[in-house]
């Protein structure tokens, strides 16, 4: 019998298939429930887990990559073959009858590639089509059982890998990344208590207050459905006039005409949560959690105009940098932070804590920092990860549960419903990228696309016939909280506090520094002035006179329009007034990385000083910064002084909007060339028309003449990012602060 199993093919992939480890488990055989065993923190929740070890994975190791090696592929040294493995001779011609014959039927090597590519696609999501994800971890700062017994919060030090994928909202899937847009900022945890997904936005409220209208909303903000035009944009009637007549999306819009709907990068925005939930400790007491994740990379934004040339410069922009930041070794990482309250708090409360309109002020309950999020690894397949990823609402684990907010209550269906029709029926939870870190183990069976071989005659639960396995988990396992209800009619309706709509509005608006207000009025403008139904733009100047005078009365301006009389309030009630929250500013939160990963383009020219180059590109990349020579031309420049330089990018596939900030060295004639280059000229005006960082070195200054870019700020003092023959120290300071905003006319005089 040895012999037989020694002759028998061997599958690498599938050792307990073949061979010696094949034999079933002898008849009669039952194996015993295991225990949970407790690993060194005294939470008996942290089981050991058959794929992961006891649940703390060696630092810098990613617990999900192991278990993915059953179905990583790499073909290195390999023949082709077909799906059932038959080695294929010859890939390049079909099977013909005679060289110049039919094609015969029989070819199967044929029928097959061909019919596996006219299946290749699958449906886009419905939202949020277009995104980019990277895997990570999320690591614990201390013992947080007090507060849950979700097991990521364990203990000091513990890390649980994610997968985190970021999008837009209304783009389809080939549409650009730097549209005016929500981002989607959705975290999945593979806990051995299994997965946990967190699937928030960059924004912290949302456009309406119930379910029921999310279809209505999406379809107002998609492409209208009779030409299918504007491609990932608001700037259209039919989303005004949903949003005109639909006043709870007054706080929403705030955000969405603000510049964190243009963000310079995935990894400088925050992440929410945006609804309250609940977290839950070993002794069952609950408090309402509001989460949010703050980049340790900053919050930053594009500017709209930049934006726009971006999207035809490089519509992949936010997806490269993320991919591209994740390969150099600039882990983006993120902060957790949780906003705790009690049901006492939440009754005091201006605003009703199940409205996800609102969101709780930092400076009525503070942010408690419990942890950080570090992306460190690029999937190695962008369908196989990034596309089948299957974020839900309702993927909670023991110590998280809902609140009542019914915009979560309606997505806990919807999640879970949308997967069945884009990934093909109920098994999508068995792709590997859906699948959590522990085994699976319950009487769920069949249908298409099944994985799993389960094992044994039992399917059913109770049995004796399988020693009772699967068992229930009993205290281990998920229990909601047993919320008391007063009874009630069954109605459709809202609390009452859902009717007022404007005081957080308002405090958003009052929040932002004057450029950030300015970016609102002008996001405004821009929308409205592209909505063709003047009625439209009336109904919403009526809604925004409820909102602020100061913004009201710039937008009506931007339209030619007089302020019209305000919008009926639905609440009775007075608008409630806010203390400033300066937390609300992007400005508030600059970040820790630096110029780590900022681009600067370096314009050169034959005669350029090479030398002073070579110095400053060292010096750049000894911190982080990326430098890229950008010239005429691919090729080589002569130097003035040293070797020639290799030019890494012409101006023009390489235009301003790429770059973060410019430096035009001195040299021998080389400002001279590139000032006969318009690129050249439109590349520093862009700069300076977008706030970024400009240095001019002895001859390159005759370049900032040609722009004819002025040398001081509008209200005559200097401009501390524009920079004539200065030292590295001040460009370095100014790249760090990224921008300028005190350049800013409107309209741009550059
Ligand atoms: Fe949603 C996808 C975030 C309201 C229904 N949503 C989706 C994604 C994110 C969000 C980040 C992409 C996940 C991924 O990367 O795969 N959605 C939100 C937030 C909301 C919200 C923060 C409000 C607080 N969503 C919302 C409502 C509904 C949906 C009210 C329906 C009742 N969302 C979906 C969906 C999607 C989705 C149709 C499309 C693809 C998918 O789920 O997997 O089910």
């Amino acid at each position: 019998e040895k012999d037989l199993a020694a002759a028998m093919p061997f599958n690498p992939n599938k050792p307990a298939e073949y061979g010696d480890a094949s034999g079933t488990p002898p008849e009669g055989d039952h194996h015993q429930p295991s225990t949970p065993a407790a690993t060194g923190s005294t939470s008996s929740e942290i089981m050991m887990s058959e794929k992961v070890g006891n649940g703390q994975p060696p630092v810098g190791q990613n617990p999900t990559v192991a278990p993915l090696d059953r179905v990583r592929v790499d073909p290195s040294d390999r023949h082709l073959t077909t799906n059932q493995g038959v080695p294929v001779a010859d890939n390049q011609h079909s099977l013909k009858i005679g060289l110049r014959g039919p094609t015969a039927m029989e070819d199967f090597i044929l029928r097959e590639k061909i019919t596996h590519f006219d299946h290749e696609r699958i449906p886009e999501r419905v939202v949020h089509a277009r995104g980019s994800a990277a895997h990570g971890y999320f690591e614990s700062y201390g013992d947080f059982s007090e507060l849950t017994r979700a097991v990521p919060f364990a203990a000091k030090g513990k890390r649980t890998p994610v997968f985190v994928r970021f999008s837009t909202v209304a783009g389809e899937r080939g549409s650009t990344d730097t549209a005016r847009d929500v981002r989607g900022f959705a975290v999945k945890f593979y806990t051995e208590q299994g997965n946990w997904d967190l699937v928030g936005n960059n924004i912290p409220v949302f456009f309406i207050q119930d379910a029921m209208k999310f279809p209505d909303l999406v379809h107002a903000a998609k492409p209208e459905p009779h030409h299918a035009m504007p491609q990932a944009a608001t700037a259209h009637d039919t989303f005004w006039d949903f949003a005109s007549l639909s006043p709870e999306i007054a706080h929403m819009l705030m955000w969405v005409m603000s510049d964190r709907a243009i963000p310079r990068s995935y990894r400088t925005m925050q992440g929410f949560g945006v609804h309250t939930f609940r977290l839950i400790n070993a002794q069952g007491e609950s408090r309402f959690v509001k989460f949010h994740w703050t980049p340790l990379q900053g919050t930053h934004s594009l500017v709209w105009d930049e934006a726009v040339r971006i999207s035809g410069a490089d519509s992949d922009f936010h997806r490269r940098d993320l991919w591209e930041a994740i390969e150099g070794g600039n882990f983006p990482e993120w902060e957790l932070g949780l906003q705790i309250f009690t049901e006492e708090q939440a009754a005091s409360f201006p605003f009703d804590i199940l409205d996800a309109t609102k969101l709780v002020p930092e400076e009525l309950v503070p942010i408690t920092p419990v942890g950080r999020m570090v992306l460190d690894r690029n999937p190695d397949n962008f369908f196989a990860e990034t596309e089948q990823v299957a974020f839900c609402t309702a993927h909670i684990v023991p110590g998280i549960d809902f609140s009542n907010d019914p915009l979560l209550q309606g997505r806990n269906h919807s999640y879970l419903d949308t997967q069945i029709s884009r990934l093909g029926g109920a098994n999508f939870h068995e792709i590997p990228i859906n699948s959590p870190i522990v085994q699976i183990q319950n009487n769920q069976r069949d249908g298409m696309h099944r994985q799993a071989i389960n094992r044994g005659r039992v399917n059913y639960e109770p049995n004796s016939l399988g020693g009772g396995c699967p068992f229930q988990a009993g205290k281990a396992g998920f229990t909601s909280f047993p919320e008391r209800f007063t009874t009630e009619d069954k109605v459709r309706g809202n609390p009452a506090l859902f009717a007022e709509h404007y005081g957080q509005a308002r405090l958003f608006y009052q929040s932002q520094s004057a450029a950030e207000q300015t970016h609102i009025a002008n996001a405004f403008r821009f929308e409205l002035t592209r909505v063709q139904t003047p009625a439209v733009r009336e109904r919403m100047l009526a809604l925004l006179a409820n909102v602020d005078d100061g913004l009201v009365a710039k937008v009506a301006e931007g339209l030619g329009m007089d302020v019209p009389a305000p919008l009926p309030m639905a609440s009775p009630d007075p608008v409630p007034v806010y203390d400033p929250s300066p937390a609300l500013s992007l400005l508030s939160r600059p970040g820790e990385t630096g110029i780590r990963t900022r681009r600067v383009a370096i314009l050169v020219a034959n005669g350029v000083d090479g030398k002073q180059v070579r110095k400053l590109y060292a010096d750049l990349l000894k911190d982080g910064a990326v430098p890229r020579l950008v010239g005429n031309m691919l090729g080589k420049v002569k130097a003035s002084a040293g070797d020639p330089l290799d030019v890494e990018i012409s101006l023009e596939a390489g235009p301003s909007v790429m770059y973060d900030a410019v430096i035009v060295p001195d040299g021998d004639k080389s400002a001279e060339l590139l000032a006969r280059n318009a690129h050249a000229i439109d590349f520093l005006r862009e700069q300076y028309r977008h706030c970024k960082p400009i240095m001019v070195l002895g001859s390159g200054a005759a370049l900032l003449a040609k722009a004819m870019i002025p040398a001081t700020l509008p209200d005559g003092s200097d401009d501390p990012a524009l920079l004539v023959d200065a030292g590295l120290d001040a460009f370095k300071q100014a790249l760090a602060s990224h921008r300028s905003f005190a350049r800013e006319t409107d309209p741009p005089m550059v």
